[in-house]
């Protein structure tokens, strides 16, 4: 988070003034309260995720580990408008949009560790944290991969006339990849209920979107006549809004969506790779984390409006630590998995139309 500027010195949060914060959260149908919860989510984020670098420097956590500080707005907008039944589906960057959904911080920290108290019982690590039982479908480590994937929850969905949605997460490297346009054809045919966001954050690893591609994010969507939408990625109130109005619109049989969720990664692509200097000047970087950082923004907002003061936002910065510091130590405290964990939950078996993983039948 940028350097905090004191603006109010009495403590705790506020009730709503008329100051500019105010109008941005009217603008957007948004309450005081829920936009300190958004402020909270965000600050957890990035809290976490400063911890997990830490765990990462000192050979807590091996592999691959990519971050998504600069990128919290996506997290919190996107997921926290969605009912707790809907189905979130991601890429690799996923540890803050896991938590977003449900899985519990300590759970998430122990799954980067390797640990038996990670949701994937530490056989996934960073890249593939996956809680059915909160219906967040993973973590998926091919670019582009998970998003059939969504095509095929919705199709799910659609199928069983439930009611919800999934909001499936990818980056913008992948919609390059071929498998992007057969899902988004079929889900456009069958009017599925799926929200496609592209966390466009302008870098596939050390490569500009620019060079790759002659058409902007947004247009991918165009061909299959799907709706598409740019969104400032790195406004939590107007990402928040955008996907409550979408959520809505799909639920009640409006078809997919496609938005360009435009925003910036403040760290490298993953945690073994330079942060500027080689694909993206050091004066980007520092421009976009001095201007457009999504807790800095909302921070001037909720000050604005009166919500909150300086005291208010040290207090939930504090207990956003706490939570960290306290996921880095159940992480520690959780078992390596025995290696009998191997044989489990990779095996799924059809019979007469049932299930059967590892032998067992679903459920039993
Ligand atoms: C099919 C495939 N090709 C290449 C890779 C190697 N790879 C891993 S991440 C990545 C870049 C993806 O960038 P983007 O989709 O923009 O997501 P971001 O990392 O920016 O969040 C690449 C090329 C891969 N994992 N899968
Ligand atoms: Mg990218």
């Amino acid at each position: 988070m940028a350097e905090t500027k004191t603006r109010n010195k009495k403590g705790g949060a506020k009730g709503a003034s008329s100051g500019g914060g105010s109008d941005a959260l009217e603008k957007h149908g948004i309450d005081g309260e829920l936009a300190l919860g958004l402020m909270r989510e965000m600050l957890l984020y990035r809290r976490f995720e400063e911890k997990a670098e830490e765990a990462y420097a000192i050979g807590k956590i091996g592999g691959f580990c990519h971050l998504h500080i600069g990128q919290e707005a996506g997290a919190a907008g996107c997921i926290k408008p969605l009912r707790d039944d809907d189905y979130v589906i991601t890429a690799y960057r996923e540890h803050t949009q896991a938590i977003a959904k449900g899985i519990d911080p300590n759970s998430v920290m122990a799954e980067l560790y390797g640990r038996v108290g990670g949701p994937s019982r530490g056989k996934g690590g960073s890249m593939h944290i996956y809680g059915a039982d909160v219906r967040f479908m993973g973590g998926h480590g091919i670019v582009g991969g998970q998003v059939p994937l969504g095509a095929g929850i919705a199709w799910k969905i659609k199928y069983k006339k439930e009611d919800n949605v999934v909001v499936c997460f990818m980056g913008d490297a992948a919609v390059n990849q071929g498998g992007l346009h057969e899902a988004l054809n079929m889900a456009a045919i069958w009017k599925l209920p799926a929200i496609f966001v592209v966390e466009n954050n302008e870098y596939g690893m050390g490569t500009a979107f620019k060079r790759v591609s002659a058409t902007e994010v947004s247009e991918r969507a165009i061909s299959y006549g799907i709706p598409s939408s740019s969104v400032n990625g790195q406004d939590v109130l107007e990402t928040y809004a955008h996907f409550r109005d979408l959520a809505a619109e799909v639920r009640n049989g409006g078809g997919p969506r496609f938005v360009d969720l435009q925003t910036y990664r403040f760290r490298g692509h993953s945690m073994s790779d330079p942060v500027s200097g080689t694909y993206r000047p050091t004066e980007e970087v520092e421009e976009r984390k001095q201007k457009h950082d999504p807790i800095t923004l909302l921070r001037e907002i909720l000050f604005d409006a009166g919500l909150l003061d300086q005291d208010g936002l040290e207090e939930m910065d504090q207990e956003a630590r706490r939570i960290a510091a306290e996921a880095a130590d159940y992480a520690d405290e959780s078992p390596v998995p025995d290696p009998e964990e191997l044989y489990h939950h990779v095996w799924a078996q059809e019979n007469h139309g049932r299930l059967f993983f590892d032998g067992r039948e679903r459920g039993s």
